[in-house]
């Protein structure tokens, strides 16, 4: 199989949410048959819609992969597992971790349990500001040109991160 450019949505909002992102970046470098070609800045962001959450942070990643969609989110959905629960005394605690498929090539997916493009993502800024930082000139299936859909995002708050050292 020809390695095909995936995008992925990263988000944490609790326990160092800061952390989790990072980590989960140089877990996504460490999957099978994928390189890690590009990370975009971390954004601070609100939690979308009325709810009384701490504030997320996001990053997108761009992987060279040749895993399949499948096998792909089977992977995810693993690293979500090892890197996105606390222990919260004895028992581990929800989930802080989310990895999206945002884009798997020029894909259209419509599966039961993955959707691709990610449904939502036209109207969610710290979805394609982050991604706009590592992939400006992205035509998405279905959507369209990504500067076209960033003209019509509001950015609800959306923060980049200044890189502090150390
Ligand atoms: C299921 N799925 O979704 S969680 C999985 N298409 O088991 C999959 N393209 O089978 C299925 N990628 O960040 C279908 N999973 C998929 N997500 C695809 C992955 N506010 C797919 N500011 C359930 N920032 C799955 N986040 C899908 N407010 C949903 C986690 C992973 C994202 C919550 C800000 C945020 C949320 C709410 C926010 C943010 C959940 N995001």
């Amino acid at each position: 199989m020809t390695p095909v450019l995936a995008y992925i949505g990263i988000g944490a909002n609790l326990e160092t949410p800061r952390v989790r992102v990072l980590e989960a970046l140089e877990a996504l470098a460490g999957l099978p048959h994928t390189r890690l070609l590009r990370q975009s800045s971390l954004y601070r962001s609100p939690p979308m819609g009325p709810v009384d959450q701490p504030d997320y942070i996001n990053a997108v990643a761009e992987l060279e992969t040749r895993l399949a969609p499948a096998a792909l989110l089977q992977a995810l959905l693993e690293l979500e597992r090892r890197h996105g629960r606390v222990r919260d005394g004895e028992r581990w605690g929800p989930r802080t971790l989310d990895l999206d498929i945002l884009l798997y090539g020029d894909r259209i997916i419509d599966e039961p349990h993955l959707t691709v493009p990610h449904s939502g993502m036209q109207a969610r800024a710290f979805v394609l500001y982050p991604l706009a930082e590592i992939a400006p000139d992205l035509w998405i299936p279905d959507l369209g040109a990504l500067e076209g859909l960033l003209a019509r995002c509001p950015r609800n708050g959306l923060e980049r991160l200044v890189e502090e050292s150390g």
